[in-house]
C-alpha cells in the first residue's frame, strides 16, 4: 500500500515503501527549457555549487521541493543556491492535481513551478500515472473508465504545464519488486498496454517535454526488476512508443544497496537511446564515498543527464533526519557527502555545448548481468553522422545520426544548428537511399514525397539562437541509413 499524498514526509511505509523511488528526464527543446550544456569553462575553474558544477559537463543537479517549506528561508536559500532542477515532492501528483474527477487544482504545483522558474531553474514533472497517491475517486475506478480517467488526467495536467516542463515522469513504479514483471494495480488491470497508452497520450499533450519512466530498485543491473524495465524500454524503442528517458530513483539503503554495477545499468539504458537521470537520490547513512560513486557513475555516461536528490536537508527527507540521507544536515550545513559530490562534479571534463549527447560503444555494459537481456547493445549507434554543407551566416545546417537499430527498423535523430545568426523557422530535407520510411516522428512536421522527406519545425521549436541547435527524432522502417540532410531557413 502506498503512503497517501497528504502524508508527512516522515510518514513512510515499511521496507517496501522505503525502496520506492521516482523518475528522470531530459532537456526540452523549448526556449523556456534551456540546455545547461551552454555553460562551460576552463576545467580548472572549480564551481562552488552543485548546479554550477554539474553544468560544466552539461548536466543538472536538482532537488525535490515541498511547497509547504517555501516560507523557510534557510531551505529556500540553500535550494536556490545549489540546485538548478526542481521536482515537486508531492504537489504535481494525481491526488494533488485532480482531487475530484475533472476538477484540476494546480495551486501548490504552481507555487513550486513559479518559485523554480523565477529563480532560473528547470522543472521535472512528477508524476502522471501511478498506483499510489491516487485520489479516492480514481481508486474506485476500474477497466475502461479508469483507463479514460488516466488519459484525461495526463491531458489535463500536461496541458496546464505545456511547454514548461523539461521532463515528465509519465509512469511511476509500475514494475513488481522481485519478479521482473508488472506490478499488480488497478491501472495494470486495465490492460498491459496502459503504460504505452500513457506515453502516447503524453507525447501528444506536450511534444516538448521529455517523457520518462521512473522506478526504484532498478539501479542494480543484476536484479530482475531492472531487467524487466530494460526490456520494456527496449520494446518501446523498437515499436516507436514515445519514451525519452528512464529515471533511476536510487533510494539506497542496506537492503537496496549501491552496487558497482550501477554504471552498467546507466550505460545499458542509455544505449537503448534514452536519457537516464538519477531522480530521487538518497543514501541512508549518507556515505560520502557512495555519493561520490553515484556521481562518478553518472558522469561516466554521456546520456546521464543529471542527478536529483530527494530533499534539501536531512530534516526534509521522507526518511527522517536520523537516517542522515542527504547532502545538508538538519541545520543546513554542508556534509562530507556534499563535498564529495561537488569535487566529483568539478573533476568531470567540461563538454562543448551539445543538447543531445550521443551514445558511444564505450558505454556498453562492461559486465554481463546475471539475466542477460536477450538483445543487447549490438544495436550500436552510428558513429558517423551525415554532414550537410556548412551553413551560410544566418542559415542553418543539419546532421542525421542513428540512435538505435534493430531488424527491420531504426531510430534516428536530426540535429538542426543555426549559423551565426538566429533562425526563425527551419526546414530540413533528405532522400532515403533504400526504401526506408518513417513510422513516427516528433519535434517536427513531415511531408513525404516518394523517397524524399521534408520536415518543418514544430510550432514550438522553430526559433534557434545563433550557434544553437535543436533536435527532431523519428523511428523508421527498413535498414538504418544516414543520408545527407539539407537545412533551409527563411
Ligand atoms: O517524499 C514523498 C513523501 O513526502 C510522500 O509522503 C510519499 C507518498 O507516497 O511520496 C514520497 O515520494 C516518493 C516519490 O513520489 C516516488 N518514489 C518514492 C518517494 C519516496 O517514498
Amino acid at each position: 500500500m502506498g503512503v497517501r499524498a497528504n502524508s508527512r514526509p516522515g510518514t513512510r511505509q515499511p521496507f517496501t515503501g522505503m525502496r520506492r523511488a521516482l523518475a528522470v528526464g531530459a532537456l526540452s527543446v523549448l526556449g523556456a527549457v534551456t540546455a545547461f550544456a551552454a555553460v562551460s569553462g576552463p576545467a580548472d575553474a572549480a564551481a562552488s555549487t552543485l548546479g554550477a558544477a554539474a553544468a560544466q559537463s552539461g548536466r543538472y543537479f536538482g532537488t525535490a521541493i515541498s511547497a509547504s517549506k517555501l516560507g523557510d528561508s534557510q531551505y529556500t536559500t540553500i535550494a536556490n543556491r545549489e540546485f538548478n532542477m526542481i521536482t515537486a515532492e508531492n504537489e504535481m501528483k494525481i491526488d494533488a492535481t485532480e482531487p475530484n474527477r475533472g476538477q484540476f487544482n494546480f495551486t501548490n504545483g504552481d507555487r513550486i513551478y513559479n518559485w523554480a522558474v523565477q529563480n532560473g531553474k528547470q522543472v521535472r514533472g512528477h508524476t502522471l500515472a501511478w498506483h499510489q497517491q491516487q485520489p479516492g475517486w480514481m481508486q474506485s475506478l476500474s477497466g475502461s473508465s479508469l483507463r479514460q480517467a488516466m488519459i484525461d488526467h495526463i491531458n489535463g495536467v500536461m496541458s496546464h504545464y505545456k511547454g514548461k516542463i523539461a521532463y515528465w515522469d509519465v509512469v511511476n513504479e509500475a514494475f513488481d519488486d522481485s519478479n521482473g514483471g508488472r506490478r499488480d494495480s488497478n491501472l495494470q488491470r486495465t490492460g498491459n498496454d496502459w503504460i504505452e497508452v500513457a506515453f502516447r497520450t503524453a507525447r501528444a499533450a506536450d511534444p516538448a517535454a521529455k517523457l520518462c519512466y521512473n522506478d526504484y530498485n532498478i539501479d542494480n543491473w543484476s536484479w530482475a526488476k531492472t531487467q524487466g524495465v530494460y526490456n520494456m524500454v527496449r520494446d518501446f524503442k523498437s515499436r516507436g512508443v514515445p519514451i525519452d528517458c528512464v529515471g533511476l530513483q536510487s533510494h539506497f539503503n542496506s537492503q537496496s544497496a549501491y552496487n558497482s554495477n550501477y554504471r552498467t545499468t546507466i550505460s545499458s539504458f542509455a544505449a537503448l537511446g534514452v536519457d537516464v537521470a538519477i531522480t530521487e537520490l538518497d543514501i541512508q547513512g549518507g556515505s560520502a564515498q557512495t555519493y561520490a560513486n553515484v556521481t562518478n557513475d553518472c558522469l561516466a555516461v554521456p546520456r546521464c543527464v543529471g542527478i536529483t536528490v530527494w530533499g534539501v536537508r536531512d530534516s526534509d527527507s521522507w526518511l527522517g533526519a536520523n537516517t542522515s540521507p542527504l547532502l545538508f544536515d538538519s541545520s543546513g550545513n554542508k556534509k562530507a557527502a556534499y563535498t564529495s559530490v561537488l569535487n566529483a562534479l568539478n573533476a568531470a571534463p567540461p563538454v562543448s555545448p551539445s543538447p543531445s549527447p550521443s551514445v558511444s560503444p564505450s558505454q556498453s555494459p562492461s559486465q554481463s548481468p546475471s539475466q542477460s537481456p536477450s538483445q543487447s547493445p549490438s544495436q550500436s549507434p552510428s558513429q558517423s553522422p551525415s554532414q550537410s554543407p556548412s551553413a551560410e551566416p544566418g542559415g542553418c545546417s543539419a546532421t542525421m545520426r542513428t540512435v538505435n537499430s534493430w531488424p527491420g527498423g531504426f531510430q534516428s535523430e536530426v540535429t538542426v544548428t543555426a549559423g551565426s545568426a538566429p533562425v526563425n523557422g527551419w526546414t530540413v530535407n533528405w532522400t532515403w537511399p533504400g526504401g526506408q520510411s518513417i513510422s513516427s516522428l516528433w519535434n517536427g512536421q513531415q511531408t513525404v514525397s516518394g523517397s524524399n522527406v521534408t520536415v518543418r519545425n514544430a510550432p514550438y521549436n522553430g526559433s534557434i539562437s545563433a550557434g544553437g541547435s535543436t533536435t527532431l527524432g523519428f523511428t523508421g522502417n527498413g535498414s538504418a541509413a544516414t543520408p545527407s540532410v539539407t537545412c533551409t531557413s527563411p
